[in-house]
């Protein structure tokens, strides 16, 4: 298999930290001991946790106002296959890319050859019809699934079904719908006609699912649309996936709610009904912000995974939930910030397994609020970067990643290789 960075610079930014490291996880060992926890288990646990990277995320994003590219952007998909091998050869933790179509279309063959070359697969494929394509017959400047045009509509039933016809050659296993279907002013659209147009071209696309894929219905508060949104809420996106049978799921993306809302509880709510698709992770402070995961409040994505141990190890039924970032990269490296992006999540979930879940049923049984809130910061407090490095080591990445990547000197080298273009596609779904 190959490798981006050069394995003797990676093996010498080890070698600089390992005996630290050792000391520091065999502290933690202790600590968690005395808790009844054995290092080991979970150490295992967080070598087997996987997040996906979208491809989109690679390049510089931006906002509506300006994009200020960084040095040596990915071209293609071809060059994003190849900092996504970078994040994988260091992290250990993202082995598959999420693809964009249009923006990554190319033939399926080169595409798995390019990604076969790093060990990395395919995750959920991601159909785009919120922006018109080059040559593109139907405009979707009012609406894709839900447009009042029967052929638009078609037009957008068609471009899923074709996300899942190159999704099979590549072996993905399950197509994500995002649609920015809503309007900008009050009576500009009737609410129960759009949302049962969409439901109508939905039931084709999820007939077009072969037998081992699973249909995640994305929802989104609001953007592009300003007034109102189709699927804009996870009630709506519930509805949606009901009606369209066992194999369809709600994706929650963290970004795609009101401020303050309880997302955790959304989580728990759609574990109970079978329902919970998968996560697209980043964080925000006023919207959907696109912030790296974990950077405003870690704490949230903390009581998130608190819902997803839960679940794991009661055996909550269809529960096998997709993990994907998805963030806008506007003032980082984002090969940096995926990096720690994927660390971050790892890092919740490893707070997560270190949740007294006995105690804390207790405390919850005998109303005790403090003691029970107590028992959740107990394992939120923990320090499991040992824990996190200690993975990334025994399956060959990084201690530091971002210091065995700056030590690569990856970036300089790109930026002579690959010239500045307009950007391939950098949008944010
Ligand atoms: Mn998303």
């Amino acid at each position: 298999m190959e490798c981006m960075i050069d394995e003797d610079v990676v093996a010498a930014s080890n070698e600089a930290r390992e005996a630290a490291l050792r000391a520091d996880y065999a502290t933690l060992g202790e600590q968690l001991a005395r808790r009844n926890v054995d290092i080991g288990a979970t150490l295992d646990k967080v070598r087997a946790f996987r997040v996906a990277i979208p491809s989109w995320g690679v390049g510089t994003g931006g906002t509506r106002f300006a994009r200020f590219p960084g040095p040596g952007e990915p071209r293609d998909i071809f060059d994003k296959i190849e900092d996504c091998a970078v994040i994988q050869q260091l992290t250990q933790a993202t082995p598959s890319v999420s693809l964009h179509i249009p923006w990554d279309k190319a033939d399926p063959q080169r595409l798995k050859q390019a990604a076969s070359r790093f060990g990395l697969g395919f995750d959920a494929m991601n159909s785009n019809t919120f922006s018109d394509a080059e040559g593109q017959k139907n405009s979707y400047k009012f609406g894709s699934l839900s447009h009042a045009d029967a052929a638009t509509r078609r037009q957008a039933v068609e471009h899923n079904v074709e996300c899942i016809e190159i999704g099979k050659e590549l072996g993905s296993k399950a197509l994500t719908v995002w649609v920015g279907d809503g309007s900008n002013f009050p009576g500009q659209v009737n609410f129960a006609r759009a949302f049962e147009r969409y439901l109508e071209s939905a039931r084709e696309i999820y007939e077009a699912l072969p037998p081992d894929w699973r249909l995640f219905t994305e929802h989104k508060m609001y953007e592009p649309a300003f007034y109102s949104t189709v699927i804009q809420d996870w009630g709506t996106s519930y509805l949606a996936a009901k009606e369209l049978g066992d194999r369809a799921y709600c994706l929650v993306d963290l970004g795609h709610h009101a401020p303050n809302v309880n997302i955790e509880m959304i989580v728990s709510r759609l574990i109970q009904f079978g329902k919970l698709g998968g996560f697209h992770f980043n964080d925000s402070k006023y919207g959907d912000d696109d912030l790296d995961a974990g950077a405003i409040d870690p704490y949230r994505l903390f009581l998130i995974f608190n819902e997803l141990v839960d679940a794991e190890l009661s055996g909550a039924k269809d529960f096998n939930p997709a993990h994907m970032l998805d963030q806008n990269h506007n003032v980082t490296d984002p090969i940096e910030s995926l990096m720690l992006s994927a660390a971050e999540v790892q890092r919740a979930y490893a707070q997560a397994l270190l949740v007294d879940r006995k105690a804390l049923e207790g405390f919850q049984e005998d109303n005790d609020a403090l003691m029970a809130t107590q028992t959740l910061k107990v394992a939120f407090r923990t320090d499991v970067e040992p824990i996190l490095a200690m993975a990334r080591l025994a399956d060959g990445g990084a201690i530091d990643p971002v210091a065995a990547y700056r030590a690569s000197g990856y970036r300089r080298k790109v930026a002579g290789e690959r010239p500045a273009v307009a950007a391939s596609g950098g949008g944010i779904v």
